[in-house]
């Protein structure tokens, strides 16, 4: 079966409940869960002023294509009751989709892999607890490395902001 990694978040109501429901209702559709991070707490990216995240990654098994875990990951989001209000706003519960196994693609509602990735550690370090070795199929680089790359990149953008 395909192995495929994605990002769970939340930041409005019961957080850690709404990803541990998410995954519940993914498993209910198939999608079989093979490693999940531990949940953590990060600074919103990107819109700031909305409540911080909790984020995680799970590895998982799907039996179909990547088009149709995209639409498991819509329709889950949809039966929880995701409102969109703004772009990269607040939300009860964003699930998206970061690998496929190794499959590049873009189409009008996916591109694979998901194309910021490299640039949120949101993502990347929990992507990391559940899949460090994994090579990223277009940067060839691991998802370890692309974690240290980023953190490296950060901390000089931090020490550039304080010469
Ligand atoms: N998701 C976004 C925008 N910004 N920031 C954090 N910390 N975590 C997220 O999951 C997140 C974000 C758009 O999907
Ligand atoms: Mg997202
Ligand atoms: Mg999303």
């Amino acid at each position: 079966m395909p192995v495929a990694y994605i990002a769970l978040g939340s930041n409005l109501g019961d957080k850690e409940q709404n990803l541990k429901q998410a995954l519940e209702r993914l498993q209910m559709h198939g999608m079989r869960v093979m490693a999940v991070s531990p949940w953590i707490t990060t600074e919103p990216y990107g819109v700031t002023d909305q409540p911080d995240f909790l984020n995680g990654a799970a590895k998982v098994e799907w039996d179909g294509d990547a088009e149709s875990l995209l639409h498991t990951l819509l329709g889950v989001e949809q039966e929880m009751g995701r409102q969109r209000k703004r772009h990269w706003g607040e939300r009860n519960i964003d699930l998206d989709l970061l690998f496929f196994g190794d499959q590049v693609l873009h189409t009008d509602d996916l591109n694979l892999p998901h194309p910021d990735m490299a640039n949120r550690s949101f993502v990347l370090e929990p992507l990391c607890a559940v899949g460090q070795d994994v090579v990223h199929p277009v940067l060839k680089k691991t998802v370890r490395e692309l974690w240290q790359a980023l953190r490296e990149k950060e901390r000089k953008t931090k020490q550039e902001s304080r010469e």
